[in-house]
C-alpha cells in the first residue's frame, strides 16, 4: 500500500476500488474525446448545410397534400407506372393510411426506373428490400428515388414508417419483369397487380 502511493498510474487498489486520481484522469479524457466527437459532428452538419449537400432523402419539392387527388402530376389517372420517351420509367405512387395507390406497379429489368411518391396525409414510408430504394414519404413533399433492377423479381414493398393502428397492414408489390414481357403490357397492366 505505502510503496504503490508513490506510482504516477496506480492500479487498483487491493480492495479493488480504483483511486481517485485515476478515475478523475479517466473521465476528463472521455470528456475530451465526446467534445472532440461533438466538433466533429457539428461541423459536418455546417458544411454540408453550407454547401447544399444536406437535404432530405429525396429531391426537395413541394406539393399541396390537400390537392394531390384533384390536381397535377399525382392524380389517379397519372399513378403508376409511366414510359419515356428515352425508354426509362417513371413510377408514381400515393402513399395514405393504410394503403399504397396503386397497390401494384409492374417495371422492367435493366432499365433506369424513378419512383416519385407523395403522401396524402401522414408520414409514411417506401422501402424495397436489397436494393437502395428507401425514403420516407412525407406530406407536402415529392419523394424521388432513382433506381433500377438487373433482374426480374417480386418484391414486397412495406410502409416502414409507423403511420397508425392500419400501418402493419400497408403493403403493396413492385413486380420487375423482362424487358420483352413489359414492352407487350398494355398501361393499365403496367399500375395493377393483375397476373401477366
Ligand atoms: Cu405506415
Amino acid at each position: 500500500m505505502a510503496d504503490s502511493s508513490s506510482s504516477s498510474l496506480p492500479g487498483p487498489l487491493p480492495d479493488g476500488i480504483v483511486p481517485p486520481e485515476v478515475v478523475d484522469r479517466t473521465e476528463k479524457r472521455w470528456v475530451m474525446a465526446m467534445a472532440v466527437m461533438l466538433v466533429v459532428m457539428m461541423a459536418v452538419i455546417i458544411v454540408t448545410g453550407i454547401t447544399g449537400a444536406l437535404h432530405p432523402s429525396s429531391n426537395v419539392e413541394i406539393v399541396d397534400p390537400q390537392s394531390i387527388h384533384l390536381r397535377g402530376e399525382f392524380v389517379e389517372s397519372n399513378l403508376g407506372t409511366a414510359v419515356e420517351t428515352d425508354g426509362s420509367v417513371t413510377v408514381r405512387i400515393v402513399a395514405e393510411t393504410y394503403a399504397f395507390v396503386p397497390h401494384c406497379v409492374t417495371v422492367p429489368a435493366g432499365a433506369p426506373v424513378k419512383f416519385r411518391l407523395t403522401s396524402a396525409d401522414v408520414v409514411h414510408g417506401f422501402l424495397l428490400p436489397h436494393t437502395n430504394v428507401n425514403t420516407m414519404v412525407v406530406p407536402g413533399f415529392v419523394a424521388e428515388v432513382h433506381t433500377s433492377f438487373a433482374a426480374p423479381q417480386e418484391y414486397l414493398m412495406p410502409c416502414h414508417e409507423f403511420c397508425g393502428l392500419g400501418h402493419h397492414a400497408m403493403w403493396a408489390h413492385v413486380s420487375v419483369v423482362p424487358q420483352e414481357r413489359f414492352a407487350n403490357l398494355s398501361p393499365a397492366e403496367r399500375t395493377t397487380c393483375a397476373r401477366h
